[in-house]
């Protein structure tokens, strides 16, 4: 991040503020403790404050005028106010600007506050809408408050920032197969997503222990298959008008939904379901455990790939974003040999079905035609040869994405195979593997697997607050991104998150601000 100031005096105190926020000179309100940090804040004397005439000035596109509706939806329950939304041209209050002419790189914004209003202005829908989660992050935390709160003065300081992603994909995953999660459960996530920038929500929707999507032409996938979880639970799935209502909801706050449908391994939810799906003509049992187990799809079976070719069709008419993941991992017990005809084959289904195919890193060394996506966890020659057959790569290495690992040595719970991933580790790393380039590098994902995550409580325990580490690796570029300084903004940070009511991990390696 960049700081600069009106007033030259006032350059040194504000560079250490980066670090230290000051404690606010008379009339001066303290630095703002932005997360993930911006390209430009520059501060200067004087401040906004909202209040019963403030109005929001929509862009007037329908796109945007939506972004202004969240908007008020977001800041009306906290703050009491009406904060209407107009589209009359008004440049007082809160003006939402969007200009394709606007000389800002995708997803850019810049927010300028002064004593008169605030102006949001932006290229494109996602960067207005990123530019509207910074302001809300420029007021008191308590905003974040689902009902009223009396005693804050809804101000925020005079500003000019400027900002946008180093990476297109900021990216989280929840495995739903292990433990079902509710829409509501889902949208709560997709909410805390979308105000740290985070921009790809990957759905992981089959595995062995579970099938969570309707597929209309073969039901007994979600009567059977959805019928169980990890540890024998009742498990769950997402009817077809459910997941719709998931994508939308995500795509309004400008997160796409990355469905996953895990084969060839991992099939064991299918194969329980349906008998023809079987060399032995009989469904297997359905599985419970946590351990990686060998039950892959039947390659050869004659009704294997009209399956295949239905969920896939299916899955993609359900989907508006242009990549479905086909899983790849860990197909333990099939040949090389049929494993890269299948995998070769999927991709021919995801780009019938208009999509770009997106696999775990086993897929790499499998002969494709770019464009095809490999994400990075476990193996890096895997990535490396995806990468020299034309494709990109989503980085989610485990030592650094997998929050399914433990916190550190005190947590009493989590996995610990790729080691403790503390925040200082989720932040503390490069996403572009050494030798490789900037564009051979989609973005980043962290990564949560929840065989041993099934209730909501762990679920916000194991996401938060490494997501937030990541949603910084993914949006500020490497010059600004630094332990120290994003360790003294999560602290502050942490008053957000407690207004949210987000179960997250208090780690000790914060002093975390109450509100
Ligand atoms: C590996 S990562 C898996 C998952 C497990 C996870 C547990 C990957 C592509 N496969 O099936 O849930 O480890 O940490």
């Amino acid at each position: 991040m960049r700081v600069r100031s009106a007033r030259p005096a006032l350059v040194l105190l504000l560079a250490l503020a980066a670090c230290k926020p000051p404690v606010a000179a008379e009339g001066e309100l303290p630095f703002p403790s932005l997360i993930p940090a911006p390209v430009l804040l520059d501060q200067f004397d004087g401040r906004y404050t909202l209040d019963a005439t403030t109005r929001i000035h929509a862009p007037g596109d329908p796109d945007g005028d939506a972004v202004a509706d969240l908007l008020a939806e977001a800041l009306r329950p906290a703050t009491g106010l009406a904060l209407e939304v107009v589209e009359d041209g008004g440049d007082d209050g809160i003006e939402l600007v969007l200009d394709p002419t606007l000389d800002l790189p995708a997803e850019g914004y810049t927010v300028d506050v002064d004593e008169t209003g605030v102006t949001i202005a932006a290229g494109d829908v996602a960067g207005l809408f990123h530019g509207t989660q910074t302001f809300r992050q420029l007021l008191p935390p308590q905003v974040y408050a689902v009902t009223a709160v009396d005693d804050v003065v809804w101000e925020l300081p005079a500003v000019s920032i400027e900002d946008s992603p180093r990476f297109g994909w900021r990216g989280a995953m929840l495995d739903v197969a292990r433990h079902f999660y509710t829409v509501a459960e889902v949208e709560r996530q997709i909410d805390l997503l979308a105000l740290h920038k985070l921009n790809r929500l990957h759905l992981h929707l089959t595995d062995d222990q579970g099938w969570r999507i309707e597929i209309r032409a073969w039901p007994e996938l979600t009567e059977v298959g959805g019928s169980t979880e990890v540890g024998g639970g009742e498990g769950g799935y997402y009817t077809q008008g459910d997941y719709a209502a998931l994508v939308e909801y995500a795509a309004a706050r400008q997160v796409v939904v990355i469905p996953e449908i895990d084969f060839p391994g991992h099939a064991n939810a299918a194969l329980s379901s349906y008998g023809e799906l079987n060399e032995s003509g009989a469904p297997v049992a359905p599985y419970t455990g946590t351990g990686v187990i060998s039950t892959p799809l039947w390659l050869d079976g004659p009704d294997t790939h009209r399956f295949v070719t239905d969920v896939w069709g299916e899955v993609a008419a359900l989907t508006p974003g242009p990549w479905m993941h086909v899983g790849g991992d860990e197909a333990v017990d099939i040949s090389q040999a049929d494993y890269d005809t299948f995998v070769g084959w999927l991709q021919t289904v995801s780009s019938d079905n208009g999509k770009t195919m997106i696999g775990w890193d086993e897929i790499g060394p499998v002969p494709l035609d770019a464009p095809f996506v490999a994400q990075h966890w476990f193996d890096e020659d895997n990535a490396l040869a995806a990468v020299a057959q034309g494709a990109q790569l989503v980085s989610s290495p485990a030592e650094h994405t997998y929050l399914d690992m433990r916190h550190d040595s005190s947590a009493d719970y989590g996995q610990v195979w790729a080691g403790r991933i503390d925040v200082e580790r989720a932040y503390d790393w490069e996403p572009v593997p050494e030798g490789l380039a900037e564009g051979d590098v989609l973005g980043v994902e962290g990564a949560l697997w929840t065989e041993y995550v099934d209730t909501e409580e762990k679920l916000d325990f194991m996401l938060w607050p490494r997501l937030v580490a990541h949603a910084e690796v993914g949006w500020t570029a490497d010059e600004g991104r630094v332990w120290e300084d994003f360790r003294e903004r999560l602290g502050h940070h942490g008053a957000r998150l407690y207004v949210l009511d987000v179960g997250f991990y208090d780690s000790s390696e914060m002093e975390w601000e109450k509100p």
